[in-house]
């Protein structure tokens, strides 16, 4: 059964990518699983090319330094002449109707003058990536599920109009893991496109940088540490990373710190002991090109490989071949 998650390079990676996703990808992948840096999808929006070039090497070299694993990994765009010829067939499948009642779309379009046709159209490149790999599964939160919803409708469509070719997929509620929240505003998530750096801890920040982003982390004025979300979401954000790293309960992790400063201290040196071997190894793959330019081609020739009697099927049935 394969399920299929992916990272956007808009940012470098984060604590949040790392403890909510990545790390469950290296530890908990099923044989079948694939992961892949959707690059692809970080163009919906005006971009930098050198910025995501580099970016999704960036990603690349963080998610093998982390330990998911090269065989189930590989980078959207190497298979970009596949992705968007499945694109073509699943847009030739998709309504109008359907694309533009997209929620996304309509908040990230509202206000816009100059909306680019991405926008619309991304959700059917979401369905190709889905499709063109076989899923059956797709762990997503609430905001992507109405896009695994349209994944299902055009599969089923495409098979029932031109023959049975796709896997209809399923949206997976992901396994739980932590959700970390900005440091500086706890009140929301902690995300690559924030444009204040001093709330997120990057996963290649170097250790005086970590250590001083957790000393100014918001707290509150009570010094009181205990697992109150609701009233002292500061401190209830540390506590979360601190359980994260050290595998216990917030609750738990609350009762080994004394104050705010120990607090601090304990998660810093907590996330440094966590994240520390994974930037060494992201460096270094980032240093020596080659090994992870010889990893990203063997990563595309197998999902090329996995994908590519598919593709025949579909571009046959729709009569193109
Ligand atoms: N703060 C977070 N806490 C826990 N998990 C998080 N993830 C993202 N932020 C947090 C998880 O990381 C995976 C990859 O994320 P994505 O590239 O699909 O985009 P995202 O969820 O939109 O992440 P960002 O960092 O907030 O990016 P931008 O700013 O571009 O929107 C996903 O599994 C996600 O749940």
């Amino acid at each position: 059964m394969i399920k299929l998650s992916g990272i956007t390079p808009s940012g470098e990676v984060h604590l949040g990518n790392y403890l909510g996703a990545i790390r469950r990808w290296a530890l908990h992948s099923g044989p079948d699983d694939l992961y892949f840096v959707s690059n692809m999808h970080a163009m919906t929006v005006k971009h930098s090319p050198e910025r995501l070039r580099h970016l999704t090497d960036h990603q690349l070299a963080v998610l093998l330094a982390a330990g998911v694993p090269q065989e189930q990994l590989f980078v959207q765009a190497d298979l970009i002449r596949e992705h968007m010829t499945l694109t073509w067939l699943l847009e030739c499948t998709c309504t109008f109707g359907e694309a533009r009642r997209m929620i996304q779309f309509k908040e990230k379009s509202q206000g816009s003058a100059s909306v680019r046709l991405g926008l619309l159209t991304y959700p059917v490149l979401m369905a190709a990536d889905i499709l063109l790999h076989g899923t059956a599964q797709v762990p997503v939160g609430e905001d992507q599920r109405q896009h695994v919803e349209l994944a299902r409708t055009l599969a089923r469509r495409f098979n029932t109009d031109y023959g049975e070719v796709f896997v209809v997929p399923e949206a997976v509620l992901p396994e739980a893991g932590a959700r970390v929240r900005d440091l500086t505003d706890p009140s929301r998530k902690m995300s690559k496109s924030s444009s204040e750096a001093n709330g997120i801890v990057y996963v290649l920040d170097p250790p005086d940088v970590v250590r001083r982003k957790f000393q100014r982390a918001v707290t509150d004025s009570r010094n009181e540490v205990r697992y109150a979300p609701e009233d002292q979401p500061g401190v209830a954000n540390l506590l979360d990373i601190l359980a994260a790293c050290q595998d216990t309960t917030p609750e738990r992790a609350a009762e080994s710190v004394g104050s705010y400063r120990e607090l601090k201290e304990a998660v810093a040196e907590a996330v440094l002991a966590t994240i520390t071997p994974v930037r060494e190894r992201a460096i270094h793959l980032l240093e020596s090109r080659t090994e992870l330019s010889h990893i990203r081609r063997q990563g595309a020739e197998r999902a090329r490989t996995r994908s590519e009697r598919r593709l025949s099927e579909a571009i046959a049935l729709a009569g193109l071949a």
